[in-house]
């Protein structure tokens, strides 16, 4: 133990070995002599986990001593991935910890493939919770991620015969050891029951709410390290327990099962992550999660605030709440409870308290995505909760009837409750009634909540929409992910643009010298070859290393329009089986993603794919000019396998529905030339790259807009006049990948040629093809291919999750940074 203590003084390579072999025997029971892989992987992440937890107390000591203001990231996802890789980089401790493996006989690379990844988001709002986890380490800011720690996070996906079949995430199996059980954070988190009313010493209303059922919220805390600083923070996951191990009620009475029945039940709140990124589903578990931890959470906000303060005066100066989309919009109401009932503030008070605490961050702009509560469900669930959110609509209507006297119109658009048959709370509403911020994750984005889908609230409040450009973290995104390319880079230019992305502008001189661009292809082709031996040992497809490597991965959705490049994929079929002799760019077309299990329509897209796949690579008149595929079950971890690899980048959304996008950052980052529409946060890297670097078609959002309303262009008409175009709806209608069954891809047939297709896909088809044969073209100019991949790369610095991070602290929590 003498030894082991020593770990705390150095982390050299001895000490390291004495730790693994010390973890082995006295907490793991293993024969450090005889322990797999598995097991070595666990007492590395151990070890480094004492080295994280003796700095995460030294880091909140400074905070406690700096009297710092802290921010609060809540949010219901955090797609965190793997762990070990990130904690060896961003500690510094490459060399010493690879060779204390390689001294215990281990291989590094494979003690990182035991780890399973931290699922524990949808897609592109998790991982963005989990880069800025990254950056606020790196960049020292007091902060802490709130959340939940579901026992099953997403899914598994499997392909069965062409079809998503999904099976549960059971990541905890062996039970996580980046993850930190507290059981001395504990607090109890009130469900039902009823209001009652009081009347205090001085007359005023005070509400009790009582007959509630209790459920314990246990912390688990996972460590995020800064990059190179010493600073740790951490995101603090909440657990349900039940308040009592067996319900006495039940268990008094004989009745055994059903005490034990409460205790699941109760426990079943932190059990699963639901799985849609894009559909409010609406049911009462959702609403309990997201109180849950939102309950809990301020529990323990409000038990560090109270450390140095005895009133709530300061509180907005001490304390920052973003809330990450309106999943813990909950919050507002819930502080409003605690300021009312529990510390007697009076409303204006309160109220004022709130709207300077919170920030919220918008997500999306699709309708079905945008969250609301039916009231009946919410007063059952939360009856105090809804008497405050009615008070809230009460005084904020009567605001805005002051303001627009008679514009009944507006009052009921900007109502907190939507009325019909059934009544519902309108969460977004809520949240940008309460917070003082309310922010886009892209320019045109934001510029769309500004003029369509908050206009009232922008009218009414013009200072409060604003924006913020998404990034992603570059340690993990290029630094991990791309040991080549980082290496590569590092070698000519230094490391410094780890932690300031813009140094990669540095690269610029390099774009044209040939030298370079041999290493650089070197470096690509490398990458490639590892993606292609994953998609051999995964599809049971061979693909070449020399063909365009051509990616769409993400979330399967129609709005992503997955299957405009499924479009192109058969048009390429086509063209190689009709015109033999043409002289084709060899492609490998590469899709990975889940599709939400209640989402029929883009589970049937990823069906088409795998069938367009079955005959494109099986037809032997294709050769390897062409070949599909779907790598199943896409995760961060895989992401970090296929990104590197990519020639080119799919962001090919229909303009003015993809809020952002962090895909089409990584991709570029990674050398990646991006076919794009104008969406999202493409505006922006065309606009850094440079028009001449990057390859966009079709509509703009305004144009979009235009065609969904006016319908100028019809899609049977674009049908009609171009053979290719007819030739694949043919196709796809005809059987011809479906074993001659016209019925099953006939959804999707209907959708391509009617009027009312909302994502346009026939009317950006031709574009698409078009810019598709000039992507084929240039990239056989491997001189200017290279160029542009190299400019992509040293264009990147405005993507970095850093500066997006600096853009919140110091725009919306009101902090000063270091640096
Ligand atoms: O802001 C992160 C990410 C954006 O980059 C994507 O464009 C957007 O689709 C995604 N939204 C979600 C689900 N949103 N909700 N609710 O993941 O956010």
């Amino acid at each position: 133990n003498h030894a082991y203590a020593s770990v705390f003084q150095g982390t050299g390579i001895e000490d390291f070995k004495i730790c693994i072999r010390h973890h082995l025997m006295s907490f793991q029971g293993r024969d450090p002599d005889r322990a797999g892989d598995q097991d070595v992987y666990r007492a590395l992440s151990y070890a480094l986990r004492d080295v994280l937890m003796e700095k995460w107390i030294k880091t909140q000591k400074t905070f406690y001593a700096g009297k710092m203001k802290r921010v609060y990231y809540l949010s219901l996802e955090f797609l965190v991935g793997r762990s070990l890789g990130t904690a060896i980089l961003n500690m510094g401790l490459m060399d010493e910890v690879t060779q204390a493996i390689e001294q215990l006989g281990y291989d590094l690379e494979e003690l990182r493939d035991c780890e399973e990844d931290a699922a524990l988001g949808n897609g592109g709002l998790g991982r963005l919770a989990s880069c800025f986890m990254d950056s606020i380490a790196t960049m020292k800011i007091p902060a802490y991620g709130y959340g939940i720690r579901y026992d099953f996070g997403l899914f598994n996906q499997r392909i069965v015969d062409g079809y998503q079949v999904e099976t549960p995430d059971s990541w905890l199996r062996l039970g996580s050891p980046w993850m930190y059980e507290r059981t001395s954070f504990m607090y109890p988190v009130q469900f039902y029951g009823h209001v009652t009313a009081t009347t205090d010493k001085l007359g005023n209303y005070r509400a009790r709410w009582v007959d509630t059922e209790i459920v314990m919220a246990m912390a688990c805390d996972m460590l995020v390290p800064g990059f190179n600083n010493d600073h740790v923070i951490n995101m603090r996951l909440w657990r349900a327990k039940a308040s009592r191990e067996l319900d006495l009620r039940y268990f008094n009475v004989g009745d055994y099962i059903s005490a034990v029945e409460s205790k699941v039940l109760s426990e079943t709140i932190s059990k699963v992550l639901y799985p849609s990124d894009d559909i409010s589903e609406g049911q009462e578990l959702r609403l309990k999660q997201q109180y849950f931890f939102v309950a809990a959470t301020f529990q323990d906000i409000l038990r560090r605030y109270r450390k140095d303060n005895d009133t709530f005066d300061d509180f907005p100066n001490q304390v920052a709440v973003q809330l990450n989309d309106t999943h813990p919009a909950i919050a507002i109401p819930e502080l409003m409870r605690l300021l009312l009932d529990i510390e007697g503030l009076g409303w204006e008070q309160a109220w004022n308290i709130c709207v300077n605490t919170f920030a919220y961050t918008n997500h999306t702009l699709m309708p079905e995505a945008l969250e609301t509560w039916p009231v009946d469900m919410l007063g059952r669930v939360l009856p105090r909760h809804l008497e405050i959110i009615y008070e809230i609509n009460r005084r904020f209507l009567e605001e805005v009837a002051n303001l627009y006297p008679g514009n009944t119109r507006k009052i009921q658009e900007m109502s907190l409750i939507e009325e019909g048959s059934v009544r519902r709370v309108r969460m977004a509403n809520l949240a940008i009634v309460g917070s003082h911020s309310v922010n886009g994750v892209a320019a045109l984005h934001s510029e769309l909540l500004k003029t369509n889908l908050f206009r009232h609230f922008h009218e009414m409040w013009p200072d409060k929409i604003n924006s913020k450009t998404n990034g992603i973290t570059p340690r993990r995104w290029l630094l991990k992910c791309n040991q080549g390319l980082a290496g590569l880079i590092g070698d000519k230019i230094g490391f410094d643009w780890v932690v300031d992305l813009d140094k990669l502008r540095g690269l610029e001189s390099y774009c044209d010298d040939p030298v370079f661009h041999q290493q650089w292809q070197t470096v690509k082709l490398e990458n490639k070859k590892r993606l292609a031996r994953i998609i051999t040992a995964t599809c049971a497809v061979d693909v070449d290393p020399g063909s365009l490597f051509d990616i769409q991965v993400k979330r399967i959705h129609e709005y992503k329009r997955q299957l405009l490049n499924v479009l192109h994929a058969i048009d390429f079929y086509h063209r190689i089986i009709t015109h033999r002799d043409e002289p084709v760019t060899p492609r490998t077309i590469i899709f990975a993603g889940k599709a939400a299990p209640s989402y029929w329509k883009a589970k049937l897209i990823i069906k088409l794919i795998n069938s367009v796949g079955d005959v494109v690579n099986n037809d032997p008149r294709v050769g390897d000019r062409l070949k599909v595929v779907f790598i199943p079950n896409y995760s961060v971890s895989l992401a970090e396998r296929i990104i590197p690899a990519a020639d080119l980048s799919e962001q090919i959304s229909t303009a003015g529905t993809e809020a952002s996008g962090t895909g089409n950052m990584k991709f570029a980052l990674n050398g990646a030339l991006t076919i794009g529409t104008l969406d999202g946060a493409n505006i922006e890297i065309r606009e850094e790259v440079g028009a001449e670097n990057i390859f966009i078609f079709g509509m703009t959002a305004e144009e979009a807009e235009y065609e969904k309303k006016c319908k100028s262009r019809k899609p049977w008409q674009i049908y009609e006049a171009n053979p290719a175009v007819r030739q694949i709806i043919d196709a796809i209608g005809g059987g011809a990948f479906s074993n001659g069954d016209t019925e099953l891809f006939r959804p999707l047939v209907n959708d391509l040629l009617s009027e009312n297709d909302p994502y346009l896909l026939l009317l950006d088809l031709e574009s698409y093809l078009d810019c598709q044969r000039l992507v084929g073209q240039t990239y056989v100019d491997k001189a200017i291919w290279t160029r542009r991949s190299i400019l992509n790369v040293a264009r990147m610095g405005k993507f970095s999750s850093d500066r997006t991070i600096k853009e919140y602290a110091e725009q919306i929590w009101g902090l000063k940074l270091e640096r």
